[in-house]
């Protein structure tokens, strides 16, 4: 059962689809109160765990830390950060009673998750109008109630995107492939080695003067005869498109934008401008429909050139200076000169050129245009509604593609989300760097991104800043096999990070050959989950409640019906303790075969070379294995082979584009027998 409990007119954050609940009344948990600032207050005891928040740090059970929703642009991000890219305020306590709650705002809003006091929850946040959420699970389901309450709060927020099939394939990426040429020899590399590979991303070099929706004519000749050249060895050119428009007379979007005054607005009533990649720019106002559409036709520019995917990036949205900023910076800088920089002076004297990067007061400056809750239009101060600006840079894209190309999906990834956007488009994780703490730390968020709706995501694989090492790259691409979205990217300051870049290119292969001989199996399981509400990573806790030494465990994973995955996330490890909730079968994956063994309910050593993908399939679980193949579009599933010892599995199917997705008539009943 879901109840909302309303205060003030909220903003519209299009996080909601389902109006039928009821007004809360007595299914409410917890205390609220809204005298100036909302707040909401829960004891914890002893045993209590804290589940969700999807994409931020620490653990997969959040209890005694503190988080703040609010869309950052962090690369730096450790244990000490509080916000990352997106904000998703759904947390579910699990306890004597085990609710999930849901905090429907687009403000800064923060979650004291036990930190002040272990004993209990804080939540507060400065906002005018919140829905919030209480969602009580059902009796007498055959899931957990962990699961069941996800399943319900994700009918409430609607079907996640499904992305086309070919996203599930490999993508090469980094900030560093600056034209055609570049690209070409990508292709080549993996096709010489024999190595899957469905997508290669164009980085911000590909465009004129970093400017969102053109191309550089001179790095990029012909971008269609590329795109289709690469389409017929199965690849697909995926963009980034930047939030911020260059101010620059003659750039057609800036031009448009200006003339129907699409940007957002200061309160004098002219377009608030910050630097970005191309300089001084402008900012749609996404919140706004009209510029929504307007937005979203743009992406024709590419498609006509073959493009079918996109990433849009620098949407939170980030700043690296505001005019206004940016004069303060060079006064207080002047007012140095000439001075005895002693202690008192000299780290201020250093922090000044950085301290105009994304800054509140900034954020303080414009104004977006949004709708309430009561259907009226509204002007807000965007640090009000901070949170939602990248989400509907998601959703003018999504819209914008889905005219464009009708009856077909098309990729779409975005850096900043809210929770709403997990319809629209799929996530990355943001920039993060090449240390081992970040495979632990995206096995962490993986489980709570899917409990907030976001299930097409995953990291830069390899990490995005810092050089990445080739055992670290094996050891991360063992964890993003399981990932729906799998993309190696870096940054062009780092060391080169394509698997051709090291000394096995073959433990990359073997790898991906894993990756593409599961795809079947992990569509069927996405698409299933997305139109059910169910979970395509989870905690060990909610698939086995009643097992304690389960429900502490924090580097395992449930991913999809039937897998269980234990990577290996520490330098010079030779293999790791597993435990294994029930009885299963330990699939260990080298050179490109499976190698079963059976394994007790318990505690095991397990040796894992770098070479290697070791991971566990439930004991009841059939898993299909098809061939595997250079690209999705030459997957063969007529051909199936088996792990696990279950007797039939039901493999959804469609051509990989539709739109109408549904699974009647797309189901076929496969079993070992057929082998
Ligand atoms: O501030 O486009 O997260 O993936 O390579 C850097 C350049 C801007 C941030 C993205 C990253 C991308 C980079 N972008």
């Amino acid at each position: 059962m879901i109840c909302r409990q309303r205060t003030g007119i909220p903003v519209e954050t299009g996080a909601v689809v389902q109006d039928a609940v009821k007004t809360a009344g007595k299914n409410v948990y917890g205390k609220t109160t809204s005298a100036k600032k909302f707040e909401w207050t829960c004891p914890l005891a002893e045993n209590d765990a804290v589940y969700g928040l999807g994409e931020n740090t620490r653990g997969i059970n959040k209890r005694g830390f503190r988080y703040t929703s609010w869309c950052s642009d962090e690369t730096n991000h450790n244990e000490s950060t509080q916000s990352l890219y997106g904000a998703h305020n759904f947390i579910i306590v699990r306890g004597k009673k085990t609710f999930g709650i849901f905090f429907d705002t687009p403000s800064r809003i923060t979650f004291d998750l036990g930190w002040t006091d272990i004993h209990s929850i804080t939540v507060s946040s400065e906002t005018d109008g919140i829905d919030v959420y209480y969602i009580t699970p059902e009796k007498q389901t055959k899931e957990s109630s962990l699961c069941n309450i996800v399943r319900q709060f994700r009918t409430l927020i609607g079907t996640s995107y499904i992305p086309p099939l070919w996203g599930f394939g490999y993508q090469q990426s980094r900030w560093g492939y600056r034209t055609e040429k570049d690209v070409l020899e990508v292709r080549k590399q993996f096709r010489k080695a024999g190595v899957p590979l469905d997508g290669i991303c164009l980085d911000i070099d590909y465009m004129e003067d970093y400017e969102s929706f053109t191309i550089d004519k001179k790095k990029f000749p012909d971008m269609k005869k590329l795109s289709s050249d690469l389409k017929s060895d199965g690849i697909r050119l995926i963009p980034i498109i930047d939030a911020g428009i260059k101010i620059k007379d003659g750039y057609k979007v800036y031009e448009d934008g200006k003339k129907n005054g699409y940007f957002c607005k200061k309160t004098d009533g002219t377009e608030y401008c910050a630097g970005v990649w191309p300089g001084r720019s402008n900012f749609p106002d996404f919140t706004r429909k009209d510029v929504r559409a307007w937005f979203g036709a743009q992406y024709k520019n590419l498609t006509d050139a073959g493009i079918e995917g996109f990433w849009n990036d620098m949407n939170e949205p980030a700043m690296f200076y505001s005019d206004e900023s940016l004069a303060a910076a060079f006064k207080k800088l002047e007012s140095f000169s000439g001075k005895n920089l002693d202690i008192n002076c000299f780290f201020d004297f250093c922090g000044t050129s950085g301290s105009t990067f994304n800054r509140l007061d900034d954020y303080k400056r414009f104004y977006n245009e949004v709708t309430l809750k009561n259907g009226r239009i509204a002007k807000r101060r965007h640090d009000t509604i901070h949170n939602i600006y990248g989400s509907h840079m998601t959703r003018a894209a999504n819209e914008g593609l889905s005219a464009i190309l009708p009856g077909k999906r098309t990729l779409l990834y975005s850096r900043a989300s809210c929770i709403g956007s997990h319809r629209w488009g799929g996530i990355w994780t943001g920039d993060n760097k090449s240390w081992w703490s970040h495979i632990l730390m995206e096995l962490k968020m993986l489980p709570s991104l899917n409990m907030c709706g976001f299930m097409y995501s995953g990291a830069d694989t390899g990490g995005y800043a810092d050089d990445s090492s080739e055992d670290l790259l094996l050891r991360w691409t063992a964890l993003g096999v399981f990932t729906p979205l799998l993309r190696n990217h870096s940054a062009w300051n780092t060391k080169r990070q394509e698997f051709y870049q090291f000394e096995h290119p073959q433990y990359f292969k073997s790898m991906m050959q894993l990756r593409y001989s599961l795809i079947p199996y992990m569509y069927s399981e996405y698409v299933q989950d997305a139109l059910s509400g169910g979970m395509f990573i989870r905690p060990l806790a909610f698939d086995y409640p009643d097992d304690s030494r389960a429900c502490h465990i924090e580097d395992q994973l449930m991913v999809c019906g039937g897998l269980m995955i234990a990577p290996v996330y520490e330098q010079n490890a030779d293999g790791r303790m597993v435990y294994l909730p029930e009885k299963m079968t330990m699939v260990r994956w080298h050179a490109g075969k499976a190698e079963q063994t059976l394994l007790a309910k318990g505690d095991h050593y397990i040796e894992v070379p770098v070479s290697d993908i070791v991971f566990f399939v439930k004991h009841s679980a059939l898993i299909p294995l098809c061939r595997p193949a250079l690209s999705t579009d030459r997957l063969d599933t007529k051909h199936l082979t088996f792990l696990g010892n279950g007797i039939k599995y039901d493999l959804y199917e469609d051509d990989g584009f539709t739109t109408d997705i549904k699974t009647e008539g797309r189901i076929r009943r496969v079993r070992k027998e057929a082998e």
